[in-house]
């Protein structure tokens, strides 16, 4: 009983936070196989009470009995090595970018579009880490009063940036980020493109687009760099095509697997970073009309980017593959 696992990247921060949550998530795990870089290879790692060694990944890794891969190595790593796994018969959940705008690679958001997985997937990407947590609230808005357009504003967590990212936030450093983190904010995520947006906003634009399986959504984005350790807020503007109720978007809020609905527009109860780290669900509060346009709406959405964000995500993603095994 259980399925042989690896982890690939299994040394950095969202790697170890797979660990964490298929511990906690009791994932039926019979065999366990940690992979990483040369640099990593012969750290041990601890797992339910037993030592793992970190081997180096190669292109022999997965010529022995592994049923789900889960990655978190960077893009070209993905993009080199999970094909081979594939190849394999292994099923691969790929945090990096390098597959997700793919068109017959499925984008997953358990609470959101779990039905277009199938058997035939091998390869699932999962999304963004600000993505994720921002589309768990609009599948149900979407459906009741068709989304036309979102406007994004993101406030993410230095840990988006992996340790060196910490560390600049700790240190008062400068070695990842190109000025100061402390007591400061960077408008740029990621690399800037030729239309002078980031990576990271056209993540968000695109993505959302694709989990939310609507083309016709106009969407925009302005990622932040804040600094915070842990925990991405992301201010949603929502405009749609039919009317709403307030109280009929917190019930359909409210009704929403995995989302924590905070307390109605005038209240002290909103959600911070603070209330999330270490924590698996998203939160939503600010919840009030955009009283600018005929049918708009705000949102403030505060997640744990390497739980929900990352590594919780994907460990959902694998427990719906347990189902094709
Ligand atoms: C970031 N979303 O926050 C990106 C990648 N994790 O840096």
């Amino acid at each position: 009983n259980g399925i042989n696992v690896a982890i690939v990247g299994a040394t950095g921060l969202v790697g170890q936070t797979f660990l964490k949550v298929l511990e906690e998530r009791n994932f039926p795990i019979k065999e366990l196989y940690c992979f990483a870089s040369s640099r990593s290879a012969g750290k041990t790692i601890e797992f339910k009470g037993k030592t793992y060694v970190v081997e180096e990944l190669t292109e022999q890794s997965f010529d022995r009995e592994i049923d789900i891969a889960l990655f978190s190595a960077g893009g070209g790593i993905s993009k080199k090595f999970a094909p081979i796994a594939a190849s394999k018969g292994v099923r691969v959940v790929d945090n990096s970018s390098a597959w997700r705008m793919e068109a017959e690679i499925p984008l997953i958001v358990p609470e959101v579009n779990p039905h277009v997985l199938s058997h035939n997937d091998y390869i699932i990407s999962n999304p963004n880490c600000s993505t994720i947590q921002s589309v768990v609230p609009l599948k149900v808005l979407h459906e009741a009063f068709g989304i036309k357009r979102i406007v994004y504003s993101t406030y993410q967590a230095v840990s988006g940036s992996g340790v060196k990212g910490l560390h600049d936030l700790e240190a008062g450093t400068t070695e990842f980020y190109p000025y100061p983190i402390v007591g400061n904010c960077l408008p740029h995520i990621d690399v800037f493109l030729d239309n002078g947006y980031t990576k990271e906003e056209v993540k968000m634009i695109e993505e959302t687009k694709k989990i939310l399986g609507d083309q016709n959504i106009k969407v925009t984005a302005t990622t932040v760099r804040v600094p915070v350790k842990y925990g991405h807020s992301v201010s949603m503007n929502l405009e749609f095509e039919r009317e709403f109720e307030l109280e009929e978007v917190y019930r359909l809020l409210q009704s929403v697997d995995g989302l924590v609905v905070h307390g109605h527009e005038n209240s002290l109860d909103y959600p911070m970073p603070i209330d999330v780290e270490g924590h698996n669900e998203v939160h939503v509060g600010r919840i009030r009309r955009d009283f600018s346009v005929d049918s708009g709406l705000n949102l403030w959405v505060v997640a744990d980017n390497i739980r929900k964000g990352a590594a919780t995500n994907t460990v959902q993603i694998a427990e719906l593959l347990l189902d094709y095994l």
